[in-house]
């Protein structure tokens, strides 16, 4: 045990460095803390392979692994410098001050930092110095005893332990113990305190409470929802909606001090306030959102009932000039999305959101306002927690995944997906059912295929627009043995789904989702 105090040494001052900063980050602005800012430059720095590696293996969850890793590789670092810190306490003093510096360079270099956002960081550097200075400290002076009581043992032959004194130094190790360890449970009950704290008083929970959004206008749509177990509902719930975003701490806006600024290749350049915003004509959609990085039968697909204001009506307002193909919106964080100024003014229910399936928008949605336009994929289109749309060329200028190689163009692809059965199902009638996608086209045909036998048509729930996805059911009789069900779908124009396999990069996954059922 007294082997380890130097590691537990560096372990216990890393803690009380990071409990440190993320009480002052908490105070100050909770996206200025350290290591959610090393997180975030992780994740702009991530190159694609590894982000799409990540998220297939890692699904959601990415953002807690990248965490994990962070934290694991700065119990290694403190654990280490630890054990330099008892030799040479100057060496664990420049540990400490680089451990400050990287911390420091990526809170800067986050897109919405401002000069106090170093304060965490520096703050969390000092308590880390002081904490490893004098912790080391008397880790030495306990190892140079336990040395001398030895030396002196072994000049006068006496055994171990026997030595007067020996038993006072014993003691004064236990204490140094429950010292690392009262530090310990200090850092743990300050850090978590303090991003608890950051939670319930952040500027976006208690704005949000303060939204109220007008009842629902638009009746509920009848037969869209077949209400078959195991089958997706019609309806998303906001708890149960995946979330894919870039955002490690997720952005804290206020509505009040909101502003949406609109500039760029534009005739009457505006900014628009939340209140504003409100006081447009309101515009509610039930419309469907999926991502680009969603695999052939993947979860990354949801529907909700938006309300909001008409963007393309807001757009004619202020005039885009002639020239002008892309209109990029930025997030609050720093996010940028393009989407072709030619898919804004079709026509099509392209929306600024506020309000989802009767709630404010939640703030991992993008509170308090995003975008949704219909039939293209949220990455060219859907930037949640929106701040600013600049009206310019695709010649001019890459978003965020495009730079990373990602299609500038994502209209969404014709999809479908087998909800049930998933591995098992009785011999006898059996309900093989799903939705199926083809945003804004529409869905006209769904078939299903049983092993080799010829595709069958699916019956289909009705669909209130072709903005949003379709149930489907066809009930197949099956037979004892292994079966392979297969489904594809027909959009609104009469294409049939490829059934070509390709990955998500760069703009999209295709191919037929199947599975194989075992009937007893
Ligand atoms: N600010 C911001 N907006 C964003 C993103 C992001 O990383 N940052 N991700 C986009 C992507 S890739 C998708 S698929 C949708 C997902 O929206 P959701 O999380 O509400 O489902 O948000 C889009 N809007
Ligand atoms: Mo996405």
């Amino acid at each position: 045990m007294r082997k380890l105090t130097p590691v537990l040494t560096g372990l216990v001052s890393a803690a009380g460095a990071l409990a440190v900063a993320e009480l002052v980050a908490a105070w100050l602005n909770p996206t200025s803390s350290p290591v959610l800012a090393v997180g975030a430059a992780i994740i702009d720095a991530t190159p694609r392979w590894l982000k799409e590696f990540a998220v297939q293996t890692f699904g959601t969850a990415d953002k807690a692994v990248l965490l994990t890793v962070i934290y694991l590789s700065l119990a290694a670092y403190a654990g280490a410098l630890g054990v330099l810190a008892v030799r040479r306490p100057s060496l664990g003093l420049v540990g400490v001050a680089l451990f400050g510096v990287v911390g420091v360079a990526a809170v800067l270099g986050r897109p919405t930092a401002g000069p106090a956002d170093v304060l965490p960081t520096v703050a969390g550097t000092l308590a880390g110095i002081w904490l490893l200075l004098s912790l080391a400290k008397r880790a030495r002076d306990l190892a140079d005893s336990d040395r001398e009581f030895a030396e002196y043992a072994r000049e006068q032959g006496k055994r171990e332990g026997r030595v007067p004194g020996q038993r006072a130094l014993a003691a004064e190790h236990r204490r140094s113990f429950l010292l690392l360890g009262a530090v310990a449970a200090g850092a743990l009950v300050v850090g978590g305190g303090a991003r608890l704290w950051a939670v319930a008083r952040s500027v976006g929970t208690r704005s949000r409470e303060a939204v109220r959004l007008p009842p629902s206008t638009l009746p509920v749509p009848d037969g869209v929802d077949l209400k078959l177990p195991e089958l997706s509902s019609f309806y998303t719930d906001n708890r149960d909606f995946y979330r894919i975003d870039t955002a490690l701490s997720v952005p804290q806006v206020d509505a009040a001090t909101w502003k949406l600024k609109i500039h760029g290749m534009v005739d009457r350049p505006r900014t628009v306030t939340f209140d504003e915003l409100r006081a447009m004509p309101a515009m509610e959609r039930d419309i469907t959102l999926n991502c680009v990085s969603n695999e052939v039968g993947g979860p990354y697909i949801g529907t909700a009932r938006w309300l909001g204001v008409s963007l393309g009506a807001l757009l004619r307002e202020v005039g885009i000039r002639g020239g002008a193909d892309q209109v990029v919106s930025r997030s609050t964080d720093g996010w940028t999305c393009g989407t072709p100024v030619a898919t804004l003014l079709d026509g099509r229910d392209a929306m600024l959101v506020y309000g989802m399936n009767g709630q404010p928008l939640p703030i991992e949605h993008g509170f308090p306002v995003r975008v949704i336009v219909p039939g293209l994929y949220g990455y060219v289109s859907a930037c949640k927690w929106l701040a600013e749309m600049e009206v310019t060329t695709f010649a001019e200028f890459d978003a965020y995944w495009v730079r990373r190689g990602w299609s500038a163009q994502a209209p969404v692809k014709t999809a479908s997906r087998i909800d049930t059965p998933t591995r098992r199902a009785k011999a006898g009638p059996v309900s093989v059912a799903g939705v199926a996608w083809a945003q804004h086209r529409g869905i006209s045909k769904v078939e299903v295929q049983v092993d080799d036998a010829p595709w069958q048509e699916a019956r289909l729930a009705a669909e209130p627009s072709a903005d949003t996805w379709r149930q489907w059911v066809h009930v197949w009789d099956a037979t004892p043995g292994s079966h392979r069900l297969r489904v594809r779908a027909t959009d609104g124009t009469g294409a049939t789904q490829t059934g070509e396999e390709r990955g998500v990069v760069p703009d999209g996954a295709t191919g037929w989702h199947e599975v194989t059922v075992s009937v007893e």
